[in-house]
């Protein structure tokens, strides 16, 4: 079978969707540093319909700051990939071309901070996850990670998205070229603060006036991104094959859903998004702490819940009502901690969520949202549970999410079923609750922080003396009586 490119383009069957402009008009604009699959079902996409618009000015340049996979896939398509929307039984085929060229980061580093220090690059994008920030136990940057030491080290052949935007931003300077805008795609509380914070840190490592340039003229606008995009598997490979008549060796699949909500902050400019369903504010907390907490806090139950009952799709597990009746007394103890000025509805939200997550099209391995806990439990679940316990307020739903993520973390197999960066401390410290509490960084170490591992304590008791079905049964009846 011949594989997607453009020459293949137009024997695709008339249903799939492809780009309707010259690609070879296409000038880059934007890098994109971490380039999986999210980020070709999101902003790729949004960036997609503004080239369909006629702004050939914002190709993506993707880099890959670790693995060649993608680009050697994608370099025999002429960078062209299928994302396939599904749900239910219907599904929708539309191949993407906002991808212009694929560096890989290791392997390149000299040309892609080349590429980042060129005037028409004018945002550089982040999809990298939590744990490529580099925090520490108390959120400033991990200044003794062996990677930020080698950029030091070596400031030309970085290892960390840090040391890209820092080299690439002196250059600029030194050129008298204007910062590119960094925009953070991460599920992060304040994602672009942030990095500004990590970012800067790392800079006044090297030298405090490049901190000072970085901290005063470059814009960090905090964006919340949001669609479900499962892992692509080999039947998703051999199904879209199939219907497009053409091979397609790395297209993505995701939900019909998209949002993408950003603050408003972008000096050398910025595709017209608005027109293409991006939401622009001044600030993004409101909507930033609703996805968080609601949509990835339940995520995460989901996921450490259906590893402990041996299910193995969000829309499996959350099929279950046992799963389904805990996520929404989650859901009612998160909803009272979001802000209530911004007129978002949390209720509505929740129904649409229900729906989401009851997608049986997509297949999201509940495994691959139990990755990285440590790294995620703080924004979607901790922060909560601590406000809450602030005002006196009842946690046993999030209390009992972390004691699942510890239970499921020690309850895994060999290989394990998912990963923490935290695993090699983890497993030495026996997944004991007040040890995994210092480990991952649960603190200050306020009255409130100790009541939650208290109750994080008495639920992974409970999880292991009365398994995990009572033990769930055992919170709701506990709802009802308070
Ligand atoms: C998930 C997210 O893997 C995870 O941790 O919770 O990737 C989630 O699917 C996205 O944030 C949805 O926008």
């Amino acid at each position: 079978m011949n594989c997607l490119s453009e020459a293949t383009l137009e024997k695709l069957p008339d249903v799939v969707k492809r780009p309707s402009y010259d690609r070879s008009a296409v000038r880059p604009g934007i890098v994109h540093l971490g380039l999986g699959a999210f980020h070709r079902a999101h902003q790729a996409v949004f960036v997609d319909e503004c080239l369909r618009s006629g702004a050939m000015e914002w190709g993506i340049i993707g880099a890959s700051l670790r693995r060649p996979e993608t680009r050697d896939a994608l370099a025999r398509q002429d960078w062209l990939y299928t994302l396939c929307t599904r749900e239910g039984d219907k599904e929708q085929l539309g191949v993407v071309g906002s991808i212009v060229d694929i560096l890989v980061a290791p392997e390149a580093p000299e040309a892609l901070l080349a590429m980042m220090a060129r005037p028409e690059i004018r945002i550089v994008t982040l999809t990298v996850t939590e744990k490529a920030y580099l925090r520490n136990a108390s959120g400033n940057l991990d200044r003794n990670n062996a990677d930020i030491l080698a950029d030091l080290a070596d400031p030309k052949r970085p290892r960390t998205a840090h040391g890209y935007l820092v080299e690439a931003l002196a250059r600029r300077r030194a050129a008298g070229v204007k910062p590119f805008t960094v925009l953070s795609c991460d599920n992060l509380p304040e994602n672009g603060r942030t990095l500004r914070r990590l970012v800067t840190e790392f800079a006044a490592m090297r030298c405090a006036e490049l901190a000072h340039h970085i901290q005063e003229e470059v814009a960090f606008p905090s964006s919340v991104v949001d669609r479900i995009v499962p892992a692509t598997t080999a039947d998703d490979r051999k199904r879209m094959s199939r219907q497009l008549g053409v091979d397609d060796a790395w297209p993505v699949v995701s939900e019909p859903f998209s949002q993408w909500v950003v603050e408003e902050d972008f000096p050398l400019g910025r595709p017209d998004w608005t027109a293409f369903g991006v939401t622009m504010v001044a600030d993004v907390t409101p909507h930033e702490m609703m996805k968080l907490r609601m949509l990835n806090g339940a995520h995460s139950a989901i996921a450490y819940i259906g590893q402990l009952l041996g299910l193995e799709t969000v829309a499996d597990a959350f099929a279950n009502p046992a799963v389904s009746r805990f996520v929404d007394g989650l859901w009612a103890e998160i909803a009272p901690t979001l802000p209530v000025d911004a007129g978002l509805d949390s209720t509505a939200y929740a129904t649409q969520l229900k729906r989401r997550f009851s997608n049986t099209a997509l297949r999201h391995r509940t495994a691959q949202i139990a990755n990285d806990g440590s790294q995620k439990l703080p924004q979607r679940i901790v922060s909560a549970a601590i406000e809450r316990l602030a005002g006196n307020h009842r946690v046993d739903h999030l209390a009992l999410v972390i004691a699942t993520w510890i239970a499921a973390l020690s309850a895994r197999g060999e290989p394990p079923a998912f990963t923490d960066p935290l695993d090699a401390q983890l497993r030495h410290a026996s997944y004991v609750v007040a040890e995994v509490f210092v480990l991952a960084g649960f603190a200050p170490h306020t009255s409130e922080m100790a009541q939650l591992e208290a109750l994080v304590a008495t639920s992974l008791s409970s999880l292991k003396d009365n398994g995990v079905e009572e033990t769930l049964m055992q919170i709701q009846n506990k709802g009802h009586q308070s």
